[in-house]
């Protein structure tokens, strides 16, 4: 994919003005891109911060800090120069030319992550963790990355995966001596610490689907006919006025997202036009439309009920089409008296008023639980990541195979084969045994600079 062996250079601030811009640079010519930068005969003192005049162009362009890293012990591994300049995009992009100029060429997205992943500086999982930190848009998320970037979940899939190798050495050994069968690892005791090591990753996967609630969020959206009360939900939910309120049906005609933290998941709400099946006006019939199609990409269906007015054909009509996925049912402006006893509508119903704020803690509860099937996110899950939960998965599934072989005292290479898939898979989670293609895709969705 990328080649290694030259020196890269990318702004890694993020695009527009700040008071401080960083260029980075990794590679062997680091050192020389410094001396071309830097308006400065001395070469820098490693990992000390100095002020010093940048030139491009043969002129100073302005006074920066400069710090340089030398291998190994850098982001990346190698020898790598982090200029800090006044955050203007023409000033960074003329410090990245005249490191250009000096042997440096263009980084890709990720490569200097990548760098890092290959010199040993991290593991995949740590890897993926730095591009999740930065994207992080709730607390939790961030503490989820952080925690990975930090080796937890590194940590336990060595731990575990030391245990298979130590057990496939005894496997391997009672192979070469096949007389003695299984003279090295006793079939009953085998079994039992393969077993033990599937509840390890039990344990693990546990969490796994609360932990993708938290990497990756989920979509939402608030349905109901008009003037039921949705967009007043959605901007209670939000904590903003994003969505434009009023007592005139048919108010909101395209879809209002909005990013919402409920509970450390990030949340994107989708706020829809009241759906009904008189709609005449081509823009309402092309909201509605679109309310559909926000319903069935959705993870989740608030559906909105008035409580204040009988229920009618199109609210009948929306409880139908929803019937089948995740769902949440709402009786709002419970503050007002009420048209139908919440009983009479055959489901669930939860009462909210979206003016007072009455029942919506508990919408916010409930769209987790139905996210998530927990109650609370607080803690930090282990494993977020959906790439990780699968082959952790199919590593579990592949040393119950082995222990079922080594119960049924199946010979030992069986067991012994289905004990090194399962180490393949873990080191495909690390990124020790990664396809190409994996890695590609990983690291291609990072940012320039990272
Ligand atoms: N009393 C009361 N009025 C509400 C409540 N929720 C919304 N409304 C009012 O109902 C009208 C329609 O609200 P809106 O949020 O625009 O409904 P939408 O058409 O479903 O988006 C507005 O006048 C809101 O102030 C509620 O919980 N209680
Ligand atoms: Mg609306």
């Amino acid at each position: 994919m990328y080649s290694p062996d030259d020196t890269i250079v990318a702004i890694a601030t993020p695009p527009g003005r700040g008071g401080v811009g960083v260029v980075r640079v990794s590679g062997p010519s680091a050192r020389a891109v410094a001396s071309a930068v830097a308006e400065r005969a001395a070469p820098l003192e490693p990992r000390h911060a100095t002020l010093t005049h940048v030139r491009a162009g043969g002129t100073a362009i302005d006074r920066a800090v400069l710090t340089f890293f030398p291998a190994p012990h850098s982001y990346t591994g190698e020898d790598l120069l982090e200029i800090s300049a006044h955050g203007s995009p023409v000033l960074l992009r003329a410090i990245v030319d005249s490191a250009v100029k000096a042997g440096a060429r263009l980084a890709e997205p990720g490569e200097f992550t990548f760098r890092a992943y290959l010199h040993g500086r991290i593991d995949l999982v740590q890897a993926e963790a730095v591009q999740d930190l930065v994207e992080a848009v709730t607390p939790l998320q961030a503490r989820a990355a952080f925690d990975q970037l930090e080796g937890t979940l590194t940590c336990r899939i060595h731990e575990i995966d030391s245990a298979l190798f130590e057990l496939s050495a005894r496997l391997e050994a009672s192979l070469d001596f096949p007389d003695e069968g299984y003279h090295f690892v006793e079939p009953g005791s085998a079994s039992k610490e393969i077993l033990d090591i599937v509840h390890e990753l039990d344990s693990l996967l546990a969490d796994a689907g609360r932990g993708r609630l938290v990497r990756e969020g989920a979509q939402v959206a608030i349905l109901g006919r008009p003037n039921s009360g949705k967009s007043s939900l959605f901007n209670r939910l939000a904590g903003s006025g994003r969505a434009i309120v009023t007592d005139i049906p048919g108010t909101t005609r395209d879809l209002v997202t909005e990013v919402v933290d409920i509970d450390g998941a990030a949340i994107t709400l989708v706020d829809t036009a009241g759906l009904h099946g008189a709609a005449t006006d081509a823009v309402e019939q092309e909201g509605i439309s679109r309310a559909h199609a926000a319903r069935r990409v959705a993870d989740l269906a608030i559906v909105v009920l008035d409580r204040s007015r009988p229920l009618e054909e199109d609210d009948r009509d929306l409880l139908a089409a929803t019937k089948s996925g995740p769902r949440l049912i709402l009786g709002n402006k419970s503050d007002l008296s009420e048209a139908w006893p919440i009983e009479s509508a055959g489901v669930g119903v939860l009462a909210v008023s979206a003016t007072s704020g009455r029942g919506i803690d508990a919408l916010r509860r409930g769209i987790i639980t139905a996210l998530s099937s927990r109650d609370r996110l607080r803690d930090t899950p282990a494993v977020t990541n959906a790439r990780h939960a699968e082959l952790l998965s199919r590593a579990a599934d592949a040393l119950r195979r082995a222990a079922r072989a080594a119960e049924e005292r199946t010979a030992e290479e069986f067991v012994a084969a289905d004990v090194g898939e399962a180490r393949a898979l873990l080191e495909e989670v690390t990124g020790a045994r990664t396809p190409e293609d994996v890695l590609h895709a990983i690291f291609s969705r990072f940012c320039i600079g990272k």
